[in-house]
């Protein structure tokens, strides 16, 4: 097997975002697109020569073709091992914990999450660091700087690797080896939590759907709940995974995840319900009749980890992202425990874990984990529910009402406008951003600014910085607007506003979201005339 050595030269645009770079299908699908970005992870990453990598993705179109050539180019770049999971797959979290397992040198995850897969819609790969957490700022700026030099890429000369049979092959002068993409994982999570009292659930009758979306979560979640915990058969829908996710948004919220929505809402709805992303790291929970909003998810569980065997000593600290709703907080310092506030994106979660400042992490879009690992992931969430569940015998309702009562509760809402003018959308962000010194103090729709600034964060543990992460707003009485641009999109742009009001009445508490942030919302709309620069009256996503 011959190695060739490509000419190339620089293509725009290969920065990675809020979680690695993401693109349309077909412009990955463009000559030397991944080639190019794959030997900038490369040389980024000082050279693969004698290394082991992790390599999988959430199995959406072009997953297969991807690996492939990411294979090929790692044996011609000397690495001496790529571990794969069979077929390709690999949810991220399992990406993750096999990363750390087997002490390798990093991954590369193939995937772009929620987004819709598909010849037409997008795809994505990201870098994993050696203690399985995706790459921080500092090496993705690295990564970025050589995507901006490259002048030659490195890819063997062969035919298909195959990747259907466990075990290894050599290519070149690399060892391939192919595992099964749910076995470790599992082993993970059975250390984690109480198998038996989760299996004694079901055996009473507990009812659950599980929605895999279509995604790399189907294979995992049928292992593990069907096969191991004894939930019948049918608890995991869609879980076949498809390259076009059926379709759909893998997105696990209200919006995308109606069928399962539908289902929880019905009189005769399962007692549990959940959802998981793409590529299973995000999470989606529901109580029959009840959503719980991914805000609360982190704070009921941070208050009730301890009855899971794997976090039975307790928490030494919590982070959320800044957008995260404040109920974790509020946790936290009932416990006494430190809580960490971080820029939007699992990266920054993971000094915190390493240093073992914090032991449960999550954000508002749907992503909750610990230091098991160093990404969100869905099923572990879902599993640490299922745990309090055999452990308190109380319904998803009763759960969350009890924890209102005690801690109040945070209204809290997140309003997408999606694939908006990126010209506009800037601008709306620098009238706001002008606007925030004059603000404290200035009553808007009633309620009053006390503080106003852009999101800017010092890592405690490493001390490196990183500003422009969100204008914020916050009012009297615990009430908080925040507006920020996503880095996962590929349309446009889109504005996300999080809005969030805080309700210490348990009176007051079983009101409808929308309505309780009534107030929240106009001032948003106020103070950033979003109607005026998106052109939209109202959000196309609400979760
Ligand atoms: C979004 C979410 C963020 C999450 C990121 C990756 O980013 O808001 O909380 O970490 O997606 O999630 P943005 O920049 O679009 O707001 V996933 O499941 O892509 O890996
Ligand atoms: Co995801």
């Amino acid at each position: 097997m011959q190695i060739a050595t490509h000419a190339t030269q620089p293509i725009d645009g290969q920065k990675p975002g809020t979680s690695g770079l993401r693109k349309k299908t077909r412009v990955f699908m463009q000559p030397h697109y991944l080639e190019n970005f794959v030997q900038s992870v490369f040389d980024g990453i000082g050279g693969v020569t004698g290394k082991t990598l992790v390599v999988g993705g959430d199995g959406r179109y072009f997953n297969d073709r991807a690996v492939q050539v990411i294979l090929r180019m790692a044996a011609a770049n000397g690495a001496a091992k790529v571990v794969v999971g069979q077929d390709g797959l690999l949810s991220t979290p399992a990406a993750s914990n096999v990363i750390r397992k087997r002490a390798t040198d990093g991954g590369i995850i193939l995937s772009a999450s929620h987004n819709p897969g598909g010849p037409d819609e997008d795809f994505g790969i990201k870098f994993n660091t050696p203690n399985g957490g995706p790459a921080p700022e500092e090496v993705t700026e690295r990564i970025f700087v050589a995507t901006t030099a490259l002048t030659e890429y490195k890819i063997l000369e062969s035919t298909d690797i195959q990747l259907d049979t466990l075990g290894e092959t050599s290519l070149g002068a690399m060892t391939v080896e192919v595992i099964d993409a749910v076995a470790d994982y599992a082993a993970l999570m059975a250390d984690l939590f109480d198998f038996d009292a989760i299996r004694a659930l079901f055996a009473s009758g507990f009812t659950m759907r599980f929605d895999a979306m279509h995604a790399v979560t189907g294979p995992y979640a049928k292992a593990i709940l069907e096969d191991t915990l004894g939930a019948p058969v049918g608890t995991v829908m869609n879980g076949v995974p498809s390259p076009t996710f059926g379709g759909g948004h893998p997105d696990p919220n209200p919006v995308w995840a109606h069928d399962l929505m539908d289902i929880m809402m019905a009189d005769n709805a399962p007692h549990f319900g959940a959802a998981s992303d793409g590529d299973g790291d995000r999470n989606m929970i529901l109580g029959r009749g009840t959503y719980v909003t991914p805000s609360d998810s982190l704070a009921l569980l941070a208050a009730k980890a301890h009855l899971a065997p794997g976090y039975a000593d307790g928490l030494a600290g919590v982070a959320r992202s800044m957008p995260t709703s404040a109920a974790v907080d509020r946790v936290a310092e009932a416990l006494g425990i430190e809580c960490f506030e971080t820029p939007t994106g699992w990266k920054f979660f993971g000094s915190l874990l390493d240093a073992g400042r914090a032991t449960l992490c999550g954000e508002e879009s749907a992503g909750t984990g610990s230091n098991h690992v160093r990404e969100k992931d869905g099923l572990w969430a879902v599993l640490l529910w299922l745990n309090i569940l055999a452990a308190t015998k109380q319904s998803v309702a009763e759960l969350l009402k009890f924890h209102w009562a005690q801690y109040g509760r945070n209204y809290y809402s997140r309003h997408d406008y999606e694939g908006v003018d990126a010209g506009q959308a800037a601008d709306m962000m620098a009238a706001l951003r002008d606007k925030l010194p004059e603000l404290p103090g200035q009553t808007i729709s009633g309620i009053t600014v006390t503080a106003a600034d852009e999101f800017a964060y010092t890592d405690p543990v490493d001390g490196s910085v990183s500003s422009g992460q969100g204008l914020r707003i916050l009012f009297e009485g615990g009430s908080r607007i925040v507006l920020r641009l996503s880095g996962t999109g590929t349309v446009g742009a889109t504005l996300r506003v999080y809005l969030e009001s805080y309700e210490p009445d348990p009176d007051r508490q079983s009101q409808d979201p929308q309505q309780a942030l009534g107030p929240v919302i106009s001032a948003a709309q106020a103070l950033a005339n979003i109607t005026h620069y998106t052109g939209r009256n109202v959000p196309d996503v609400r979760t």
